[in-house]
């Protein structure tokens, strides 16, 4: 049965305006679901579904102008055939949830029978995953081209955020049916990379493709699910054409949003206050963006312009050093830049001083190498970082305000009660800092193992988005390469972070004789607006003290 939707009353408002389609032709909807936002000067609703069914047409499009009693859309509403009815043969008739984005395809009519497995053409769009609190994520390359045919997990691009690169794979064998996206676009997470049309077993298309969020469902890849649909639906070619253009509209309006979920009050503030919605980090429930959000993401934006506009500092001036004699110029990684950025903004942030100290460390040398020995079998090389781990850990326990953060109006330290440790890695493409997880709860051959795997992965640019997030505090271990000394810039935003320097064997006076002690530099930087000086010297000395006999660490 097809039922018209029409303007509520919408009190003494004329001229409501549509702002927005929640929905687009072809869709199945449940009682109740928005289907339009409707904007008038003086406040913003949703439209709701009066009836589960099937968005046959809109009768309007965004911007239109509409009053009480206007036509917004048609829907098929009632009982809907079920798969496989009056037939054996799955066909394209049925047009439930699984087939938005599917098509039962006939691979063998004449053996129509339970026994023969049916396959599904189905497509997906493959999106940007959650990338947390990473900014300005950049499609660095595409890898894949119109037509390509791809394996379940085939890398298809690669984007690059401020801390690293990640390849996005496809869950979707099949081939490469639309690209939307380029190289050097900003993307944000639920973006559009690109469509996928693959077949699969018909039990298995049924359950991936409910999967697929509505708002993210691919609507342009979808046409060849809906064109059949339509089809069998007996819809004319000008309204197929109409449900077309109306789902590349919704399409188009979804990318501009990135599918982000937020009322039509909160939509409005943003577009008030010209903040792009996409950008806010939501904190209701299933991401939703709150005017909350909205608020937050305004300020910190005031905040930043402050900062920048009130630093006052004298730019460097550009030379052209070819004057002097020959130059190469070399265009830095975007990882190189970003990584620029974030200590720049740290150095000049956060107030920074550095606690030098030393720590004994020839017993646990002499047991290192030992554990190594029984270790080798194994495999499993138990190194010094695992054990520095170890004990930043304990002395972060001891004191807690090393594992902060402080808020930005000075008036709080945030502590965090787990131990997220972050490790600065040397790649060919600049510093990249992954974080091990959860240190407090895994014994020093773990984290040796975990710090390696991550460093490689680091380096083999195959980091996950949130295998670099979280961390509570930074170790950067220069040891393996030289150097007695260094000042490393605190990760902001925590709140310190231990540089380590080459050890060294080194004649130590103990009141009588000089003994030889293998001795390793310790640089705690810490934000002096969150730790006092006396602080850091406990913190550094109390890391020696468990360095030089690691069994205080069962005490
Ligand atoms: N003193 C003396 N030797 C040390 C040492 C120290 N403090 N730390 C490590 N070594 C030795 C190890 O014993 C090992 O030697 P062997 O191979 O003979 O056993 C060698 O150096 C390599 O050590 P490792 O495999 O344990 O690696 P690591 O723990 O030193 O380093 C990692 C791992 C990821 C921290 C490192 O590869 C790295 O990228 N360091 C650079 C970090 C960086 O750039 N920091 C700067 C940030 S601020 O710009």
């Amino acid at each position: 049965m097809l039922e018209q939707v029409l303007v509520p009353d919408v009190g003494e408002a004329e001229d409501v305006e549509v702002i927005e389609l929640l929905v687009a032709v072809g869709d199945v909807i449940d009682a109740d679901t928005s289907l339009v936002v409707l904007e008038s000067d003086k406040a913003s609703m949703e439209i709701p579904s009066p009836c589960a069914g099937t968005i046959r047409s809109f009768a309007v499009s965004e911007g239109d102008k509409v009053t009480e009693g206007s036509l917004l859309a048609e829907i098929e509403s009632g009982e809907k055939p079920q798969a496989g009815e009056g037939t054996q043969t799955p066909g394209p008739e049925p047009v439930d949830a699984a087939e938005e984005q599917a098509v039962v395809s006939e691979p063998d009519t004449s053996a129509a029978t339970n026994s023969v497995p049916r396959k599904m053409e189905t497509s997906k769009v493959v999106a940007v995953p959650d990338i947390g609190d990473a900014q300005e994520i950049v499609v660095a390359e595409v890898l894949v081209r119109q037509g390509d045919a791809l394996e379940d997990g085939d890398s298809i691009v690669v984007l690059e955020s401020d801390k690293a690169s990640m390849e996005i794979p496809t869950d979707l064998a099949g081939v490469v049916q639309e690209i939307f996206v380029s190289e050097g676009d900003e993307v944000h997470e639920g973006d559009s990379l690109i469509t996928v049309v693959g077949w699969v077993p018909i039990e298995v298309a049924a359950q991936k493709t409910t999967e697929i969020p509505a708002e993210r469902a691919d609507l342009t890849s979808g046409q060849t699910a809906r064109s059949a649909a339509a089809a069998s639906l007996g819809q004319t070619d000008a309204a197929k054409s109409r449900s077309d253009s109306q789902s590349r509209k919704y399409q188009d309006q979804e990318t501009k949003t990135g599918g982000v979920h937020a009322g039509p009050a909160v939509r409005k503030q943003a577009r008030d206050y010209g903040v792009n919605i996409t950008e806010v980090t939501g904190t209701g429930r299933k991401n939703r963006v709150l005017k909350e959000d909205i608020h937050k993401f305004v300020k910190a934006r005031i905040a930043d312009k402050d900062t920048s506009a009130s630093s006052g500092i004298p730019s460097i001036p550009q030379m052209d050093f070819a004057k002097w004699g020959e130059v190469e110029n070399r265009s830095l990684s975007r990882i190189r830049k970003a990584s620029a950025k974030n200590l720049h903004r740290s150095w000049l942030n956060v107030p920074h001083v550095t606690q030098f100290d030393e720590a004994d460390i020839t017993d646990l040398e002499l047991f290192r190498k030992a554990q190594n020995l029984e270790l080798q079998p194994s495999g499993v090389k138990v190194t010094l970082l695992a054990f520095l781990i170890k004990a930043v850990v304990d002395a972060l326990k001891k004191y807690p305000q090393f594992n902060s953060s402080i808020t930005s109006d000075y008036s709080h330290l945030i502590v965090k009660k787990y131990y997220h440790i972050g490790i600065a890695v040397e790649t060919g493409d600049g510093l990249v800092v992954p974080v091990l997880k959860d240190a407090d709860r895994k014994g020093v051959s773990q984290l040796a193992q975990e710090s390696a795997e991550l460093a490689k992965l680091a380096r083999d640019k195959k980091l996950p988005m949130d295998a670099m997030q979280g961390a509570t505090f930074t170790i950067s271990s220069l040891g393996g390469i030289g150097g007695t000394a260094f000042t490393p810039i605190v990760n902001a935003p925590e709140v310190a972070i231990l540089g380590v320097s080459r050890s060294k064997m080194t004649p130590v006076y103990d009141g009588e004789t000089f003994n030889p002690r293998l001795m390793l530099p310790l640089s705690l930087s810490y934000d002096h607006r969150a730790i006092d000086g006396a602080e850091a010297a406990r913190f550094a000395s109390h890391l020696g003290a468990v360095l030089s006999d690691i069994r205080r660490i069962i005490m």
